[in-house]
């Protein structure tokens, strides 16, 4: 029986284009017209702890199956050197002494962990490990057919509104439709196959993975289970279970030769269950529970739970930047967004990566990864790990004013579980106290030097994370929650007090070692590029701010000690920002010549984004020295470096600029479709960004960035609209959020303000700045006073006020 049905499809795949399948006009949708050929064609789905990607195939589809704990590698003890500390004087000695290449010399050879390190990034059998997909599910789908049938009407979606993608054709006069979803509330990946005809749901179903991977059949199941690599040959490695159920209506079910095989259902529902034991040692029941949970659930009632659920946080936030254009397929738009006005195109992107943070982490789950939860691969690429030195954080960047502000948690909870390894880090490494983390880490806590210096050395990492610590306050003004991380900022600020040396010429404190992330310089005559040095300007931003915001936690918890006092002894002595004869922030304590000027790193501009200490109206020398930054930097580079731009510039109120980034990172990375082949940076058919390879971060960034452009509340006050760009005169958003503790919307027309709407989360005062072309402000209908370009508004806990414009 089964043989004819599963004849492999000779038939010439000819796809009719799903243009207008779905004209709603409210929908937000992902939309392709043929099936993937390659990965970042795939649509993400998950739910913060496993994820899929299904290829929406017509005679087989591959679904990529993720974990986001799927990691190998293990604790590496290695990673802790005991020898380095023996160099650092001398290391220091060489950099007073304007011999950076001596000192570079040195680290290269000492200063470094004692182990491999993150092997280069091919950390996959090391212990360092690697982020690694969880396996495959292979679909063979069998048709009865005569051998000159066509697929029509192909449509393949993804639809921002449910969290559910879709793939519907017909083929030999039968509609199919299948749905696919990553439950948020039932913890499975489910996918259901119907027709409009009985009978002819017909499949085969396996699953794989390229190692580690061992697949059996017991009682119509279909397992995996294996245990990943420890890098230590021991058996400490992550174990996993994947379970994959078949519920079908009408047919017949075979489990046999370690597939699934359904024949002549009329329609069919495939759970996948699956667990590790990263962070649950009963992963293997849980697997079952979570089984027999979905199965004993009807499809409409998961789907609608899932739904409810997966709204209850997407719904929070609306963006309209304009007329709605749904007619072209993502590819078509994508394509055509560098040369079209397209500004409904820019709100499905941003919506889409709200979409991804929903679906790429939760709660309870380990940070987003470079990929987020997705990888299609067992090595990676950089191990898909943590980087400290921009990427991980970028990933967050738009958590709190996108009003995710609960995903924020497992950054937050990250940072926090670094301090013991950070604080042996900092013993062994410096021999000073509290903790610190250097540029990597990972799901074991590394905080040790990168392998290598010239990228390895950067001193600022943990330091990064702890504005995310500070900045979740700032926007929830939740006391209790600072009082738990405050020892994390305290013991962050006690490294730099006791690790940072004089520079004895200017008196400054600086750190020594550490480098300006990934980019070197020339020394005065010299012709090799140096990354080893002291105080580059990053560090000193990064440590400024958290130096300062220590401070005001203590100032808010009524904690004055040995800390503060030495925080406020130490912050008037940390070098200033620089500006060069060139016009220029100078990226290093001297006025080097870099040796990369068109870096991807914009290091130097920390303080423009994401911090504040760069700002047009409080600092315009130093906003003038950030936009001569960029422009020596240029608009191009990888795409999280563009999505870095697109906020640089939105800091600098320069909206059309922030755009002209925004279109660069939304440049077609496939340069031909059907060819597939992969082109340089900017953003994937399926919206992922492309570092490249694909990297998350860019997703995040951008989106950070499109906030950035339309509401900003770092400078003291909140200001709306404050970098719309020429391509977007009309607009409105709802449910953004900005620090103090408030949700806000806005609509504007022609460039104009016209209403806008706080609803205060906690009780405060709330600085609005009145943009130059509003004469009158209407506060709830009645006209008030403008003073210094200010309304001042003292709200309570849950009061909504209206301002109109005129
Ligand atoms: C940083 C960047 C690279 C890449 C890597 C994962 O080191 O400099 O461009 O994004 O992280």
């Amino acid at each position: 029986m089964r043989t004819n049905i599963f004849i492999s499809l000779l038939l010439s795949l000819f796809f009719l284009s799903c243009n207008g399948v779905h004209t709603d006009n409210d929908e937000l949708a992902l939309r392709y017209d043929s099936p993937a050929q390659i990965w970042e064609q795939t649509l993400p789905l998950g739910n913060g702890r496993i994820g899929m990607m299904p290829d929406g195939g017509v005679a087989s589809e591959k679904i990529v199956l993720n974990d986001i704990t799927m990691w190998s590698g293990s604790v590496d003890p290695e990673a802790m050197n005991p020898d380095a500390i023996n160099y650092l004087p001398k290391i220091r000695q060489l950099l007073l002494d304007g011999n950076n290449l001596e000192a570079q010399k040195m680290m290269y050879a000492h200063f470094r962990s004692r182990g491999q390190g993150s092997a280069f990034g091919n950390g996959k059998d090391a212990p360092y490990g690697s982020f690694q997909l969880l396996g495959n599910l292979d679909i063979e789908y069998g048709y009865n057919l005569n051998l000159n049938s066509n697929v029509e009407d192909y449509c393949r979606t993804l639809n921002l509104n449910s969290a559910v993608a879709e793939t519907d054709f017909t083929l030999g006069g039968v509609n199919y439709h299948r749905e696919y979803f990553v439950s948020h509330t039932d913890d499975v990946m489910i996918i259901r196959l119907t027709a409009d005809k009985k009978g002819a749901i017909s499949f085969n179903l396996g699953l794989s993975r390229p190692e580690r991977g061992s697949v059996s059949v017991k009682e119509n199941a279909l397992y995996m289970e294996g245990q990943m690599n420890d890098g230590h040959n021991t058996d400490k490695g992550i174990r996993y279970i994947t379970k994959v159920q078949v519920k079908n209506n009408g047919g017949e079910l075979l489990a046999e030769n370690n597939s699934l095989s359904i024949a002549n259902a009329d329609e069919a529902m495939v759970v996948v269950s699956t667990s590790t034991d990263m962070l649950d040692e009963n992963y293997s029941s849980t697997v079952e529970t979570l089984m027999d949970n979905a199965l004993n659930t009807k499809y409409d009632n998961l789907k609608k739970s899932h739904i409810a659920a997966y709204q209850e946080k997407f719904n929070r936030v609306e963006l309209d930047l304009g007329e709605q254009d749904n007619e072209a397929t993502t590819i078509d738009r994508l394509n055509q967004f560098q040369t079209n006005n397209d500004p409904s195109f820019a709100a499905l992107y941003f919506q889409f990566g709200r979409y991804l943070m929903i679906s790429g982490t939760n709660e309870e789950s380990m940070p987003l990864n470079l990929q987020g939860l997705w990888a299609n691969t067992l090595a990676t690429p950089w191990n898909g790990d943590y980087h400290l030195n921009i990427n991980v954080q970028m990933n967050y960047w738009p958590a709190e004013v996108c009003n995710l502000s609960e995903l924020h948690k497992p950054l937050i909870d990250f940072t926090n579980s670094l301090v013991p390894s950070g604080t042996e880090t900092a013993k062994v490494f410096y021999d000073a106290e509290g903790w610190m983390a250097h540029m990597m880490s990972n799901p074991w806590l590394y905080t040790a030097p990168g392998e290598h210096a010239s990228w390895g050395a950067t001193i600022t990492g943990g330091a990064w994370l702890c504005e995310h610590v500070w900045e979740h306050y700032l926007f929830t003004q939740d006391k209790a929650y600072l009082q738990s991380v405050y020892p994390t900022l305290a013991s962050a600020s006690q490294f730099f007090l006791t690790n940072m040396i004089v520079e004895p010429k200017s008196g400054w404190l600086v750190t020594a070692p550490s480098s300006s992330p990934e980019n070197g310089f020339y020394l005065p005559g010299g012709k090799d590029a140096v990354y080893v040095c002291m105080g580059p300007t990053m560090d000193v931003q990064i440590i400024n701010e958290l130096f300062t915001n220590t401070l005001e936690a203590a100032n808010i918890l009524g904690v004055e000690d040995e800390v503060t006092k030495s925080i406020r002894d130490a912050l008037p002595q940390l070098p200033p920002m620089q500006i060069s004869p060139n016009g220029y922030l100078q990226e290093w304590l001297e006025d080097y010549e870099e040796a990369e000027i068109h870096h991807r790193h914009v290091s130097h501009l920390y303080g423009l984004y994401p911090s504040n200490q760069i700002t047009p109206d409080g600092t315009p020398e130093l906003a003038e020295a950030a936009r001569q930054t960029l422009e020596r930097r240029g608009d191009g580079g990888t795409g999280w470096s563009r999505a870095w731009k697109v906020n640089f510039w939105a800091r600098l109120h320069d909206g059309d600029r922030a755009y002209s980034l925004l279109k660069s990172l939304l440049q077609p990375a496939i340069q031909d479709v059907v060819e597939s082949s992969r082109a340089g940076s900017g953003t994937y058919p399926n919206l992922f960004c492309a570092h490249p390879p694909f990297q998350i971060d860019g997703n995040f960034g951008g989106i950070a960035g499109i906030a950035e452009m339309l509401i900003q509340s770092h400078d003291g006050f909140i200001e709306f609209i404050p970098a719309i760009p020429s391509e977007w005169a009309n607009g409105s958003f709802k449910g953004l959020r900005v620090r103090g503790g408030a949700e806000v919307s806005a609509e504007w027309s022609n460039f104009k303000l016209q209403r806008v709407e706080i609803s205060a989360t906690a009780d405060n005062s709330f600085k609005i700045k009145i943009p130059i072309n509003i004469s009158t402000v209407y506060i709830d209908g009645k006209a008030v006073d403008v003073e210094d370009g200010f309304v001042l508004l003292s709200m309570k806990n849950g009061e909504k006020i209206e301002v109109r414009f005129e």
